[in-house]
């Protein structure tokens, strides 16, 4: 049997009810097959596979927190420190019911690949908990992030493991996280990215995944003698990466219809109203249903549709597997020209091989979405020269790294024969910097 498939199945049976983390990994290595047959007994022999699917460490922790009326609730928090071949474990907090081992592992092993293609120096990790921050107060959110802080701090540091935000966690909570791992352990260092600006933030992080997604889908059209210009956007979410995403897409001349969140979705043939979108989501945190106060044109409906909506380019911007085969067909029945996608594994891998089948430009999110885990890399960096740079330099920064990632990937991509299959393309492009990395640096 082919080391390749060894490994898959091995995970598989050693991570039992896991589906998403054994999906993160079937893609990957089914994309690495060129890569380690041309050395597949030396990396058998080395357990080098078995080496990349093993997280170097994973902490599970109690997180006991008091809500309003005096009764405590206990959440469960993770860290999972996947790899650090090419520097700290770098990656994002996601604080959402769904949260469980298998979701943190998913994440941590593409924040290898995604960190990897950044071309910037960080291992990759991810971490967060099973809490719900919808519909509590600040000061319960607030007791939340102390206590998971609280034991989270001592597995963390600049030099070692620097969390962020993802789903669920945002300006708001990476505030508190700080404060209370400043407290104890009394450093002021850059140990969480997405940090407010007054203490160590970096400009244009907020904006940077969905600035990020359009620099490269947009450098993808132009390299296929297209543009933004005109074209009809479909976005799903809308939280940060989504808002964001909708932002750079307007500003590019693009007219973006739709948008959605857990309960439902909004089409608006108009163009979404950015400002009524951030004033729901960013300031009075509702429902997406009040958007058609603002705008009584759009429509609101209540549980999933955006990919029936006819569009140019397709962004799903909100979770893992949103877009499944039935989306995909109905995207490729209406034209689509592109998937980008902005959020971690958002696409079912059936439907990621339908829409490459049929011809679609597809951006896997280790790529597309690494403008985000890019400019936290930036942010590190300015925290360590005790500097801000200003907005203007970080997103040309951010800039140039998703143009050259692109090129990246297609370069890869091309020289293994898979020609425009960017899924392989960034899954060997992101692997060969940290396998010449964990061969240099030996068996640990
Ligand atoms: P936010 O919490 O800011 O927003 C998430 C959005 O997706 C919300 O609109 C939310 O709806 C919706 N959503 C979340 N879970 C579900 C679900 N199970 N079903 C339907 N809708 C859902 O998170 P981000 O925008 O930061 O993250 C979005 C995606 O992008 C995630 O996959 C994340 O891992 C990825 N990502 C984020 C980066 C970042 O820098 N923030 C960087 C790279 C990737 P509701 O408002 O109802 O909760
Ligand atoms: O999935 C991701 O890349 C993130 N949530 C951002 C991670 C980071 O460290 O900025």
């Amino acid at each position: 049997m082919a080391y390749v498939d060894e490994v898959i199945e091995k995970v598989i049976k050693e991570n039992p009810s896991e589906p998403e983390f054994h999906q993160a990994v079937k893609e990957v290595l089914n994309s690495l097959r060129p890569v380690i047959e041309v050395n597949e007994e030396q990396y058998r022999r080395d357990a080098l596979l078995e080496r990349l699917v093993n997280p170097e460490r994973q902490i599970k922790f109690r997180v006991p927190w008091t809500d309003d009326k005096g009764q405590v609730h206990v959440n469960t928090g993770y860290r999972v420190q996947f790899n650090s071949a090419i520097g700290p474990y770098k990656g994002g907090l996601r604080l959402h019911p769904s949260v469980n081992l298998g979701i943190i592992k998913f994440l941590g092993f593409e924040q290898i690949f995604k960190n990897s293609l950044t071309g910037l120096p960080i291992g990759g990790a991810k971490g967060g908990s099973d809490f719900d921050p919808k519909g509590k107060s600040d000061r319960e959110v607030m007791a939340f992030c102390q206590s998971f802080m609280s034991e989270l701090c001592k597995y963390i540091g600049a030099d070692t493991d620097v969390p962020a935000g993802d789903i669920g966690t945002g300006a708001r909570e990476i505030g508190y996280m700080f404060g209370q791992y400043k407290k104890l352990r009394g450093l002021f260092e850059g140990v969480l990215t997405g940090k407010g600006l007054s203490y160590g933030g970096a400009l244009a992080r907020t904006e940077a995944t969905g600035y990020g997604l359009l620099y490269i889908t947009d450098e993808l059209l132009k390299c296929h003698g297209q543009s933004m210009e005109g074209k009809t956007v479909v976005v799903s979410g809308a939280g940060n990466v989504a808002i964001y995403a909708i932002e750079k897409a307007q500003q590019l001349g693009a007219k973006v219809v739709t948008c959605s969140d857990s309960t439902g979705w909004v089409y608006d043939p108009d163009g979404i109203d950015l400002a009524a979108l951030k004033q729901i989501k960013e300031v009075k945190r509702q429902r997406l249903s009040v958007y058609t106060d603002y705008r009584p044109n759009a429509q609101y409906h209540e549980g999933r549709g955006v990919w029936q909506i006819k569009c140019d380019i397709a962004l799903p911007c909100a979770t893992q597997n949103e877009l499944g085969l039935e989306d995909a067909k109905q995207l490729v029945a209406n034209g689509v020209l592109a998937v980008a996608e902005g959020a971690n594994m958002p696409t079912t891998i059936e439907a990621t091989e339908y829409l490459q089948q049929s011809g679609v430009l597809f951006l896997p999110g280790k790529a597309s979405n690494a403008g985000g885990v890019a400019t936290s890399a930036l942010e590190m960096s300015q925290n360590s020269e005790r500097l801000q740079w200003s907005f203007e330099t970080v997103d040309s920064k951010l800039k140039g790294i998703m143009v050259d990632l692109y090129h990246h990937i297609d370069d890869a991509a091309k020289k293994y024969g898979f020609n425009e299959n960017y899924v392989v393309g960034a899954n060997i492009a992101g692997f060969e910097k940290v396998l010449d990395a964990m061969i240099a640096q030996g068996i640990i």
